[in-house]
């Protein structure tokens, strides 16, 4: 059987003038897990659009996309087209999840949730020439996963090829993530075996490591094993994680650092606690997003603060307040976001009870446009501050007030290199995507991750300041 597996991409990431280097980060991981289950004698090829022009005049059997959001109108025009061409084409993925009516036109065969029990399922039911038209995920577990096809990854493609989850989902239920709306009807976090998530980190080449885990340390006792297990293998990596997690795991922090843990992803989201009651983010309320910043410099963890604007609370005052408190902690990068309702979220049902919602286009549901009436905000301003507050972060005198934060002059010059190395070098990014050789850029990469400070002792207590 000749299945084709693709990640289409929304316009932006395939621009003949200029390709931000965010879509030649990571590798189409789910689909190289679904990849897995397929046989030997399947003839399989995997193709993502961020950064390859996709070749569609074969004509495969079985059409397998992964819808997002963004890219919810290219993938339905190119499962048109293969359909048309008496292809079997499967959709799935968030944006099929949440509206599976709409996907539902433009498939054979769609998949709501994640795919770990319904594409063997389907597999098994299409060799045997009796596929269902859709499929839903009940059944979740992580247990027996095939390897994942990462030989079907074109490596040098990608910044961080050596892309991994261990888990899926996470115990936190934002308003606004699309999380308890991928995983409705079932288990909304769940973990490999430790075993397991080892012996996948040791298949993987190199020393860098990206944990695209909703949240790593979602399982305190989950974690502090993996994190002892990677113990000695001389990786490098970064996750994410939340405040609470950076503040009150204390112990299985020092273990993720020890074992390589160089830089996290936060998801501060505001600097505003009204907001926070009114989205659901408990997990942050009342908590010391100073405290939390201190503690990973400490253990020379650069700090990735996300943060979003146009919460209910938030007034034109916000994006300043937020870039300036930012810079004032040192965190080196920050990326800001538009509140977005995605479908199917309990923000979208709210805002669309409300009358609140702009449009419907999809397309524009990419977290940098305004798509809903903001309460004390016009969207032209909301939109004005989101490209002001990326400016005003992002400028030489911020990157190097942020620097002065640090202790020592490798410290400093640290924040400048990596700080400036996301926004000021686009250019540079782009030509190096253009010459298909990003993978290049990895050993840059990792010498700013590398940490010469001592490491802390797992097991030690928590400092003083936290208790
Ligand atoms: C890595 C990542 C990226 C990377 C690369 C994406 C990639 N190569 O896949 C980059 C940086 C490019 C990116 C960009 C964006 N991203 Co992004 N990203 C992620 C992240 C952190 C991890 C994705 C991942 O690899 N997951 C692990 C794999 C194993 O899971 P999976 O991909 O979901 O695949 C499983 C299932 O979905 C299912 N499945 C998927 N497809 C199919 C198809 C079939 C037929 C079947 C059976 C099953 C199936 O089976 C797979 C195995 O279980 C997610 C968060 C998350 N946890 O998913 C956000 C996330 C997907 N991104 C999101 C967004 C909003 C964006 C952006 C629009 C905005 C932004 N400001 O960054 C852009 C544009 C995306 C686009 N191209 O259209 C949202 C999507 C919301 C939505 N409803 O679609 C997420 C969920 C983040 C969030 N919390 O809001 N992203
Ligand atoms: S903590 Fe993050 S991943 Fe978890 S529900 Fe909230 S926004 Fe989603």
């Amino acid at each position: 059987m000749r299945v084709k597996l693709i990640l289409p991409a929304l316009t932006e990431a395939t621009s003949p003038f200029f390709r931000p280097i965010k879509y030649s980060l990571f590798p189409p991981l789910g689909l190289a897990t679904l990849a897995g289950y397929l046989s030997d004698e399947d003839e399989v090829s995997l193709s993502d659009e961020h950064v390859e022009k996709l070749e569609l005049d074969d004509e495969p059997d079985l059409v397998v996309i992964q819808v997002y959001i963004t890219s919810a109108r290219r993938a339905y025009e190119i499962a048109d087209l293969y359909r048309a061409r008496g292809a079997h084409v499967a959709l799935g993925g968030l944006h099929v999840t949440s509206l599976p009516d709409e996907a539902e036109s433009h498939a054979d065969t769609i998949f709501l949730g994640p795919g770990e029990d319904t594409w063997p399922q389907f597999l098994e039911d299409f060799r045997a020439g009796a596929p269902a038209p859709r499929y839903l995920s009940q059944h979740r577990t992580l247990l027996g996963v095939p390897p994942i096809r990462r030989d079907l990854i074109k490596r040098r493609l990608y910044l961080v090829p050596n892309s991994i989850v261990v888990s899926r989902g996470c115990p936190h239920v934002c308003d606004f993530c699309y999380k308890v709306a991928f995983f409705k009807g079932g288990k909304q976090f769940y973990t490999q075996t430790v075993d397991a998530a080892l012996a996948e980190i040791d298949r993987l080449p190199g020393r860098h490591l990206y944990f695209l885990d909703d949240h790593l340390f979602g399982s305190p006792p989950f974690a502090e094993a993996l994190f002892d297990g990677m113990r000695g293998m001389n990786r490098l990596w970064q996750a994410a994680g939340t405040v609470k997690a950076v503040l009150e795991q204390p112990r299985v922090l020092e273990k993720a650092v020890a074992s390589g843990l160089r830089s996290l992803f936060v998801g501060f989201e505001t600097v505003n606690s009204d907001n926070l009651q009114e989205q659901r983010k408990y997990q942050n309320i009342g908590r010391d997003y100073s405290a939390a910043v201190r503690r990973l410099r400490d253990l020379g963890v650069m700090v990735n603060g996300s943060f979003v604007f146009g919460m209910d609370h938030d007034g034109p005052d916000v994006f300043e307040r937020t870039v300036d408190w930012a810079i004032e902690q040192g965190i080196e990068t920050a990326t800001f976001h538009i509140l977005t309702p995605y479908p199917d979220t309990a923000l979208h049902e709210r805002m669309a009870a409300d009358g609140r919602l702009l449009h419907r286009d999809w397309d524009l549901y990419d977290t940098r446009h305004v798509v809903f009436q903001p309460a004390r905000l016009t969207p032209s301003e909301l939109a004005a501050g989101y490209w002001r507050a990326y400016r005003d972060f992002y400028r030489w005198g911020s990157i190097l007030r942020g620097a002065q934060t640090k202790g020592t002059l490798r410290g400093r010059l640290k924040h400048i290199g990596y700080a400036g190395g996301w926004k000021k070098f686009e250019p540079l990014w782009d030509l190096l995507i253009r010459s298909r050789r990003t993978v290049q850029a990895l050993p840059l990469l990792e010498a700013l991750l590398e940490n010469s400070r001592a490491q802390p002792q797992p097991g030690t207590e928590p400092r003083a300041q936290l208790g």
